[in-house]
């Protein structure tokens, strides 16, 4: 029995995901995923704004092996705050197969910092979307980075369009490397050539440090998981967009399921259908060993 009653209208992680079709290649990394507690043993946080069902270690190296993939960048869920007890747990367990995304506050010390490294933590996420938390000013995040920078980590960054508005000065400032979640989030309905996606392809342009997951296909969406023409793969209207990502920047895309799937409110996408997307955005497969060993290699394990 679990201390926690998760959100009435919570939808659980697909129970038994389809086999993919497309074998992802040989040490693919799933490079952005959580977990869930479970809350019994790792307490969700006071100050979430959900509550989740559980979503353990092992159920997550379950999906990884069933899907074929070699290893996982497990980044915090905002239900646990800054209490990174249950991902450092994982990458515990994981025998160098995982690695994490931490989010922590400025007062941490040098030494918990370095305690995370040596765990396999490399990097810190600071998010903007207002749905999950309260943003913090500026000088709350460049003081992290300060503690951050000696040991080589990076910053991963949610946020939606106009956030990017708002703060692409302070990003642009940061001298760190970034890594963007989901695109930031374009509205895929306002077509590939929009406004608001051309500032986020002049966004990675113009910083070479600039990485993006072109993952989330399931929350950008607006056709779903249905292929529309027998032909195409699912997540139509978003293949545009990860499509012209991965082209323009072969080297700086990542790739992940983003298991557990939080928040997800209509319906649970099945994993295996989210890497049979894989290569309908990445369409070679010198582009897929790029998106799904070579790049998160390279960022997390070298
Ligand atoms: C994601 C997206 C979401 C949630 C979180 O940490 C989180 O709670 O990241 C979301 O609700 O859009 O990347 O998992």
């Amino acid at each position: 029995m679990s201390a926690f009653v998760k959100d009435a209208d919570w939808l659980d992680w697909h129970p038994n995901p389809s086999k993919p079709k497309f074998q992802v290649p040989a040490g693919a990394v799933d490079a952005h995923c959580h977990v869930f507690g479970p809350g019994d043993v790792f307490p969700f946080a006071p100050e979430r704004k959900y509550t989740p069902c559980d979503a353990s270690w092992e159920q997550l190296f379950s999906l990884r092996d069933f899907l074929g993939f070699d290893k996982n960048v497990v980044v915090q869920a905002t239900c646990h705050g800054s209490d990174n007890s249950a991902l450092l747990d994982v990458l515990e367990r994981a025998n160098g197969k995982a690695r994490g995304v931490v989010t922590v506050k400025p007062d941490i010390s040098v030494e918990e910092l370095q305690r995370m490294h040596d765990l396999g933590v490399r990097g810190v996420r600071f998010n903007y979307v207002k749905r999950l938390v309260d943003p913090k000013p500026d000088d709350y995040y460049r003081e992290i980075i300060e503690k951050i920078r000696p040991l080589g980590w990076h910053v991963v960054l949610y946020f939606e369009p106009s956030d990017l508005k708002e703060k692409k000065d302070f990003f642009n400032s940061l001298n760190i490397p970034l890594v963007i979640d989901h695109m930031g989030r374009p509205d895929v309905t306002k077509g590939v050539d929009s406004e608001e996606f051309a500032l986020f392809l002049k966004f990675m342009r113009e910083h070479k440090n600039v990485w993006s997951k072109v993952s989330c296909p399931e929350r950008l969406s607006v056709t779903g998981p249905k292929a529309l023409d027998g032909e195409q793969n699912a997540y139509q209207d978003v293949v545009p967009f990860a499509r012209r990502v991965v082209e323009e920047f072969p080297d700086r895309v990542l790739w992940g399921t983003d298991w557990p799937h939080p928040n997800m409110k209509t319906e649970m996408p099945d994993d295996g259908i989210l890497v049979d997307y894989v290569p309908s955005i990445a369409v070679t497969p010198e582009l897929q060993t790029k998106l799904l060993v070579t790049n998160p290699n390279t960022l997390y394990w070298s």
